[in-house]
């Protein structure tokens, strides 16, 4: 088992309507552990892709005038650029209507239907197409869907596969690997829903419809033509076609679903959480394949408050809050590299959170523009303008070095967040250690030492806080990819000693190292008034 493998992927987004807010915060989320992974020196790979099947895209497509085909290759699309707009560093884009992923779900179907698992009957039940998820009648709020959406009454000829056989096994499986559903709070959830209730309740878990009839847009059951297969049986697979199945023998599905020990990782919204922490195991371990390290379940997002719905026209589209953040003279690479920002850190992941421009401004301001760009303005202009541009290093008095210390560590502390998914505290982790080199400078007041020709004491203040600069930036990569990337730059940090590994005393940055000439890294969010 090699512990340098990583594999996590995003849910794949259904292609019914445009990317939004919350699709950008799942995807940037996974980007940001894949890339903190790189970083840690992982061998990473990152999966995002379309969810194009199913009777909510086919209607979709029909209300517009288009075939279904055409209709996901323009939707797909959309997704596939707001994935290069954000600069995230997937490895792969998959897309259910591709071959290469009919021939996986059709052949985990098969592999299914050999051991036993699938039989055919007939389905008669609620339907909520919205959510593309079967509800039983004592689910049902107000006649609707606990989520709220609309249900349909469905009588049609359906295969099963047979859920109710892995109640216990589900069980086993939460009791022997208790972060397999995070955060922990949702495993109750997870709990009740397989135990059917608080307590234990034999046969709670019902076999579950795995293919319609009423309509033709999935992939088609295997010997059965007139049958598409469920959409989320379909979908789920995608996770394993990604990676070469059914070729078991596939490098990828070797190194990245077999050979590695702290992934698969799936990141999920909230309102997935049951298709990837019941549904797909207990696909897995019917077809007795591997099963994923861990499903983290994230927060929703609300728009100054509400629920964010197309009906209420509150959906927060990506590309307008860039635009925004234009508007204040940033360019687009900051403009995108805020936007991750505030995401990953405004609220802990796993809660809930609200949006509002009000609170992004003040974020980026305080973190960014004032603590982190602010220090690294001043510093690095007086290295600049008064030794050519050269560090100048010499033996450092013991604050210096407690300050050191405190960068050194960075690397150790952040992962330990990290490792927890708590992206907020990983970043409040580097935002503090720059407030404490901001105290450092304010106290030493390297302009004063200046004015009072003390070079050598105003050298030792700009070393230090150069070489902690360094070690801050190369942290800080994961979550602000550009801007960190400018910094080193300015810093001149070889572009191969960028990763954890580099963080510390040997790498410094030594006497006579030539920096580049400082630009502003963080603008400040605020309206120019001339
Ligand atoms: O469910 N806040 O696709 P989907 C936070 N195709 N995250 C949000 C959000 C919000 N307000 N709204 C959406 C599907 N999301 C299936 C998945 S996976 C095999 C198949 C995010 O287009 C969140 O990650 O409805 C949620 O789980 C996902 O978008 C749902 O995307």
């Amino acid at each position: 088992m090699s512990y340098k493998n990583f594999y996590i992927t995003s849910p794949i987004y259904y292609v019914n309507d445009v990317p939004h807010i919350g699709h950008a915060y799942t995807s940037i989320s996974c980007d940001v552990m894949a890339r903190f992974k790189r970083l840690e020196g992982f061998d990473v790979r990152f999966l995002t892709g379309t969810d194009e099947h199913g009777q909510k895209v086919e209607k979709s497509a029909i209300s517009r005038g288009k075939t279904p085909q055409q209709f996901c290759d323009e939707i797909s699309a959309k997704f596939r650029e707001l994935a290069q707009t954000l600069n995230l560093s997937n490895d792969d884009f998959i897309r259910t209507t591709e071959e290469r992923h009919k021939k996986s779900a059709q052949e985990l179907w098969r592999i299914l239907e050999k051991k036993g698992w699938i039989y055919k009957s007939v389905y008669e039940g609620w339907y909520a197409v919205r959510d593309e998820a079967f509800y039983g009648e004592d689910e049902l709020v107000n006649g609707k869907a606990p989520t709220g959406a609309d249900v349909e009454w469905h009588k049609e000829e359906s295969y099963f596969f047979k859920l109710s056989a892995f109640q216990d096994k589900l069980l086993a499986l939460y009791e022997a690997v208790p972060d397999f559903v995070q955060p922990a709070s949702k495993l109750n959830e997870v709990l009740s829903f397989v135990r059917g209730g608080k307590d234990y309740v034999k046969g709670a878990l019902r076999d579950l419809s795995i293919s319609r009839t009423s309509f033709g847009w999935g992939v088609k059951v295997p010997g059965e033509e007139s049958h598409v297969m469920y959409v989320w049986l379909d979908a789920l697979a995608n996770y394993i076609s990604a990676l070469g199945f059914p070729n078991t023998q596939d490098p990828l599905i070797q190194k990245f679903w077999c050979d590695t020990t702290d992934s698969p990782v799936h990141v999920v919204g909230k309102d997935i959480l049951r298709f990837h922490a019941v549904y797909w195991p207990a696909f897995l371990m019917a077809a007795q394949i591997p099963l994923p390290n861990k499903v983290f379940a994230h927060g929703w997002w609300t728009n100054e408050g509400q629920k964010i719905s197309k009906s209420l026209g509150n959906v927060i589209d990506p590309h307008a809050e860039l635009e925004w953040l234009r508007s204040f003279g940033c360019d687009e690479s900051q403009a995108v590299d805020y936007f991750r920002y505030f995401l990953l850190r405004e609220v802990p992941f796993g809660n809930d959170g609200d949006y509002s421009r009000k609170n992004f401004t003040t974020r980026i301001n305080a973190e960014l523009a004032n603590n982190i760009g602010n220090l690294a303005q001043r510093i690095l202009s007086m290295v600049y303008k008064n030794n050519d541009g050269k560090i100048v290093n010499i033996s450092y008095y013991d604050d210096a070095k407690e300050l050191l210390e405190k960068a050194y560590k960075l690397p150790a502390e952040v992962t330990c967040e990290m490792n927890k998914f708590a992206f907020d505290e990983a970043i409040e982790k580097i935002v503090n250690f720059a407030r404490a080199c901001n105290l450092f400078v304010d106290q030493k007041a390297p302009w004063t030492m200046k004015k009072e020709h003390r070079y050598e004491e105003m050298n030792m203040v700009l070393s230090t806080i150069a070489e902690s600069l360094r070690c801050l930036a190369i942290t800080l990569q994961p979550f602000v990819p550009t801007i960190s990337a400018r910094m080193l730059d300015l810093l001149n940090v070889e572009k191969n000693q960028r990763d954890l590994k580099f963080v510390n005393g040997d790498f410094t940055l030594r006497s006579g190292h030539k920096i580049n000439e400082p630009k502003g890294l963080f603008p400040r969010l605020e309206t120019k008034t001339t």
